[in-house]
């Protein structure tokens, strides 16, 4: 399994919409298996394939938080929200390739995906609370959105420049 590099917004690859999968192969397989090692080196709840710059649609998450609690790594290819609640909740969310910036984006509360598994088998569940925020965050992600895009465009060119310097200052390292 190999740690693979995030991209940093702004790049043009995080505002692309990612390409279904067509087919569960050993690649996806080493794909899966490096996000999962990449969100939680980084540390991360969620990675979105964009993130590291594949355009497919494969998101990993595990919002396991509880100290004792065991991880539940989940992988989820061609995932789709199928039901949304009217409830919303409002979560500070962050972002791999937007570090140290957060903001509050309000989202519905619940939803329901489905999604292809590694076996190539379809699921589907209701999440809530960080689950479902985060689900829905990475599934942005597959669309070429990230959460600033929620934010109003004063607040989004601040950490846009931010992000800005912060790569020049990394590519001078
Ligand atoms: O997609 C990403 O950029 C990952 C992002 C997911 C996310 C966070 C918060 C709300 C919605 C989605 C992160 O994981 S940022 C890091 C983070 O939240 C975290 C890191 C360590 C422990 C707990 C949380
Ligand atoms: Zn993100």
């Amino acid at each position: 399994m190999t740690i693979r590099p995030i991209l940093i917004h702004p790049d043009p690859r995080l505002k692309k919409v990612a390409d279904p999968v067509t087919a569960v192969d050993d690649a996806l397989r080493t794909l899966a298996a490096d996000m999962l090692e990449t969100m939680y080196d980084a540390p991360g709840i969620g990675l979105a394939a964009p993130q590291v710059g594949v355009m497919q649609r494969i998101i990993t998450m595990d919002c396991v938080k509880e100290e004792g609690e065991d991880p539940r790594p989940m992988v989820l290819i061609n995932p789709r929200v199928t039901w949304a609640s009217e409830e919303t909740s409002s979560y500070e969310e962050g972002c791999l390739s937007i570090p140290e910036q957060y903001a509050d984006v309000e989202r519905p509360a619940e939803v329901e995906v489905t999604w292809m598994d590694l076996d190539g088998a379809t699921q589907s569940e209701r999440f809530g609370g960080l689950w479902a925020t985060c689900v829905q965050h990475e599934i942005d992600h597959l669309d070429g959105k990230l959460f600033i895009d929620y934010l109003g465009s004063m607040k989004r060119q601040m950490i846009t420049r931010k992000m800005q310097k912060l790569k020049r200052e990394r590519a001078r390292a």
